[in-house]
């Protein structure tokens, strides 16, 4: 494949309501939205999963799209030919940025999957057609409106519920979440906001038959999770420090995490995330897919993902309804917990493009 065309946007949807975690509100999502054509006029699509700040992870959507426009799209076209399993490697000597790399290479997956005709979720190895959901609950004003907003997921037939965490909000709302569904399978994730000595505080939790703590630590604190780990029953659920099959490799020996959240752009792509799914499922560690928001670009990636045999958990793959009244693509609809898994080729969805140009604030376009 060779490369005629990038067109790099940054659009602006604003969600459904406020979503609200440790690090930061969020009302809306900027999201950067990247399309390549290739000498043969095939077109694929992705969006970077990057956050207007860096306070999730240190990525942010103008340093993503300095860093593509600047450095990593230049040494792709000088690559010429390429596959969408060459970008790795070729983007490897570039520090950092997996999100920035998974957004060129999933691009390239999908173009290549057109020209091959064949599906992602082919591709990856799923073996299911439909995926069960889960939905990531943000921190609420007060206990009742948390109670309702989970109500209303319920109703909407949510098949396990993710609270969001923080210092002073924690035990009570657990609790009371727990006291109103018995039986939901339920989480929680903290995005880093305790620290080793929260140990006591975080066992409180035990009771409530969570099934896992998500990334209660700093990200770089492996040896702290691995201290925690002994200290609560609740399985440790690992996101923000897995980068790479390396880093996963390394949690699990260092018995740091005992379940996988696996986000694609925060791991640079769908191909590291196969072989962190390829690992955890040889060793039967329970892997989930986690979500940034995603537009149904990559939800539809995302819900391909989740398809793998080794996705045991429901994952945070919510509908389309959740964060958007109105998607770029065709929507993810929920029915009866599950999401359909796209089978015609490549990621499976493309944008509706004049509702993408009405929300575009950014468009640049290199041409070879
Ligand atoms: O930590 O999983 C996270 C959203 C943005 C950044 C980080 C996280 C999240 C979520 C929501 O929890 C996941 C989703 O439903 O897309
Ligand atoms: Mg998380």
């Amino acid at each position: 494949m060779k490369i005629a065309e990038l067109e790099l946007r940054t659009i602006n949807l604003p969600l459904v309501r406020p979503f609200r975690t440790s690090f930061g509100t969020q009302t809306a999502r900027e999201v950067l939205i990247l399309k390549v054509t290739t000498s043969d006029g095939i077109v694929g699509w992705s969006e970077c999963v990057a956050m207007s700040e860096p306070l999730y992870s240190p990525e942010y959507v103008a340093g993503s799209l300095d860093l593509m426009r600047r450095f990593l799209i230049p040494t792709l076209l000088q690559a010429g030919d390429i596959s969408a399993e060459s970008v790795a490697p070729l983007l490897a000597p570039f520090l950092g940025s997996p999100m920035a790399k998974a957004t060129l290479e999933t691009a390239l997956l999908d173009a290549q999957l057109h020209i091959e005709k064949r599906s992602l979720a082919d591709f990856l190895g799923a073996n299911k057609t439909k995926i069960p959901c889960g939905v990531s609950v943000g921190i609420a004003p007060n206990i009742p409106q948390l109670i309702e907003e989970v109500s209303g997921y319920i109703a909407d037939g949510y098949k396990r519920i993710k609270l969001k965490i923080e210092p002073g909000w924690d035990i009570d709302p657990v609790a009371e979440v727990r006291k109103n569904w018995p039986d939901i399978p339920l989480q929680v994730d903290a995005n880093q906001a305790y620290s080793r000595s929260d140990g006591e505080l975080l066992s409180k939790l035990d009771q409530f038959e969570l099934l896992l703590i998500e990334q209660p630590l700093d990200e770089h604190d492996i040896l702290g999770h691995a201290l925690l780990a002994k200290q609560v029953q609740t399985p440790i659920c690992l996101d923000e420090s897995i980068t790479s099959l390396r880093s996963a490799e390394d949690a699990l020996a260092l018995k740091a995490t005992t379940v996988i959240n696996i986000k694609p752009g925060r791991v640079g792509g769908y191909l590291e995330a196969v072989k962190i799914h390829d690992l955890c499922l040889n060793e039967g560690i329970p892997v989930w897919c986690g979500g940034m928001l995603e537009t149904g670009i990559g939800r539809a990636a995302n819900v391909a993902l989740a398809a793998l045999p080794g996705f045991t958990l429901p994952g945070d793959t919510s509908a389309s309804s959740r964060f958007y009244h109105q998607d770029i693509t065709d929507p993810f609809v929920m029915e009866d917990g599950y999401l359909v898994v796209p089978q015609t080729v490549g990621i499976g969805r493309v944008p509706h493009l004049e509702f993408l140009d009405s929300i575009t604030s950014h468009k640049e376009t290199i041409r070879v």
